[in-house]
């Protein structure tokens, strides 16, 4: 490691958000890399580039590129720069003979600041089972299109990168709008532990790492065990480490290699699936011996990874709207009995069913005339008075909701074993009355999805927080009190349904009052 890379003690579980990992100044060892700045002067060079091009770090930095490579080489990598838009990933090169003496390299360039990135590997025979790359998306994609459903999709998705990619798991993981993570769908090898339906906090996969994969769509780490390579001179003319964001041979921060050796992992590969300029998800593949995947197949890989981020966003929205339709339906239908039953405020509770289906929770509950009737799970009638007090205060005539109650009102944390997370629609104006809809603590709804008699692992020096069991609990610890959140779709069905009850209450005691005239 150079004197750039973090050390332990700069380096710790609670800032590792602030490790520079696009700047450790180190390649993994599959690569060979060569920098050079804009008038083809090479800046930087692995320390391993002896191995290909036959001369030493010292005997290659400050040399014009054309003294290295020949002619032809340098026109193919003029004509790919030309093909570089600024901050665009890099432009690839498969199985060509760059060094004019019969050995077959890939080769990926790209704009790093104000120097030109230049990384080798040696090619590989790839199987693409019968085919070529084209041939192989096009076989995936035939299957994956046939799966009507967004989660159908998903699994065919794992079953199919485990088919290419030989991966011992393919596992797909969701995020959420607060960060953690979900893995919705995975593909393993028989006797392995099961990952799916695991739950992670945020910080396992940091900020800026969730930023490298949006720029850089694909990372492998083909050998935890395997010995980095430095890049040298560490620094470059502005005093700083090359910045490697866009390279494909980046060496991989130390904590996160941990994470991978405490679960077992000798290789990882991950795609990224990006909807609207965002990180949506992720496909982790894990092997348990090393593995390594040419730069044609991960390039391949990213094109998936491009695809299948178009048609996953297609189905979301298709089953979106859907959604909104049927909830439409459903109020409509709602409503309907509603005019036809003429219910008083109390007797709405024997709608509770209806209104249920349409806004999914654990327990309901009428607060009417302050009295108040429940169905299902909900806070003991003894709390009911305080916290209509509270809604009275915080909900200004509209729908109400938190899926983290206790937070803005305390008193909750004597019934969160009960409800952890609320939505009120107001019914009528002061005092108040409201349909509250409850829903209980996530912790309690969800548990880890591994085998507990899962075998011990040794842990390195960052500790056995680097775990996904560990990592479990503290996701566990960072959801305690809070409920499923309340989606906006849930929302808009709630607002729907308050003004559709205010309109029918309303003519009701209109014409009740009309009656009594
Ligand atoms: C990267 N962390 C990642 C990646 C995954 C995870 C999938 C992407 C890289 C890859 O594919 O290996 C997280 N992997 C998981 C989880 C499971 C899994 C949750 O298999 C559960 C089954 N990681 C931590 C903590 C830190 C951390 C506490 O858990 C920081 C202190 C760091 N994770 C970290 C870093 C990266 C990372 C720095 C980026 C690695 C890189 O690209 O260099």
């Amino acid at each position: 490691m150079n004197s750039f890379g973090p050390s332990p003690d700069q380096v710790d579980l609670s800032n590792c958000d602030r490790e520079p990992i696009h700047q450790l100044g180190r390649i993994q060892s599959f690569g060979y890399l060569l920098a050079i700045s804009m008038d083809w002067i090479i800046q930087h060079v692995s320390a391993n580039i002896a191995d290909i091009l036959g001369r030493r770090p010292d005997e290659l930095l400050g040399l014009p590129l054309n003294q290295v490579l020949p002619l032809a080489t340098m026109h193919t990598v003029r004509g790919k720069l030309q093909l570089l838009a600024p901050n665009a990933g890099s432009e690839r090169l498969f199985g060509s003979e760059l060094f004019g003496d019969g050995r077959r390299f890939d080769a990926a360039i790209h704009i790093s600041s104000t120097s030109i990135v230049i990384e080798f590997e040696e090619a590989r025979e790839e199987t693409f089972g019968n085919g070529n790359p084209g041939a192989v998306i096009k076989a995936m994609m035939a299957r994956i299109e046939r799966s009507t459903t967004s989660d159908a999709v998903f699994n065919e998705c794992v079953r199919q990168l485990r088919a290419v990619t030989g991966f011992d798991r393919v596992m797909l993981y969701r995020f959420n709008d607060s960060g953690s993570g979900a893995v919705v769908a995975e593909a393993l090898n028989r006797d392995i532990e099961p990952f799916l339906g695991l739950n992670y906090p945020a910080t396992d996969i940091p900020r800026q790492a969730r930023q490298l994969y949006l720029r850089n769509r694909v990372r492998i780490i083909s050998d935890v065990d395997s010995t980095d390579v430095d890049i040298v001179p560490p620094t470059g003319p502005t005093g700083e480490p090359l910045d490697l964001s866009l390279s494909v041979t980046r060496a991989v921060s130390p904590i996160h290699v941990e994470y991978l050796k405490n679960m077992g992992v000798s290789a990882s590969f991950s795609i990224s699936i990006v909807i609207d300029d965002r990180l949506w998800g992720l496909f982790a593949l894990h092997h348990y011996h090393p593995r390594h995947l040419s730069m044609e197949m991960r390039s391949t890989m990213e094109l998936f990874g491009q695809v299948i981020s178009l048609v996953i966003e297609g189905r979301l929205s298709k089953e979106m709207r859907r959604v909104e339709e049927e909830a439409r339906d459903l109020h409509d239908r709602v409503v309907g009995r509603l005019v036809a039953t003429s219910p008083t405020m109390e007797e709405l509770i024997d709608f509770a069913d209806d209104f249920r289906e349409l806004i999914h929770c654990d327990g309901f509950a009428i607060w009417a005339k302050d009295v108040v009737r429940t169905v299902g799970r909900c806070p003991f009638p003894d709390d009911m008075p305080g916290l209509t007090r509270f809604l009275n205060r915080a909900s200004a005539s509209r729908v109400y909701a938190s899926d983290d109650l206790s937070s803005v009102y305390p008193k909750a944390h004597d019934f969160m074993d009960r409800a952890a997370g609320l939505l009120a629609i107001p019914i009528s104006r002061s005092p108040r009355d409201y349909l509250i809809f409850f829903r209980k603590e996530i912790v309690e709804t969800v548990t880890w999805a591994g085998r507990p008699d899962e075998k011990p692992v040794e842990f390195g020096p960052n500790g056995p927080r680097l775990t996904p069991r560990k990592s479990f609990e503290a996701w566990q610890e960072t959801v305690r009190g809070k409920s499923r959140p309340w989606l906006s779709s849930e929302l808009k069905a709630a607002e729907a349904l308050r003004v559709s009850i205010l309109e029918v209450l309303l003519r009701f005691n209109e014409e009740a009052e009309r009656q009594q005239t």
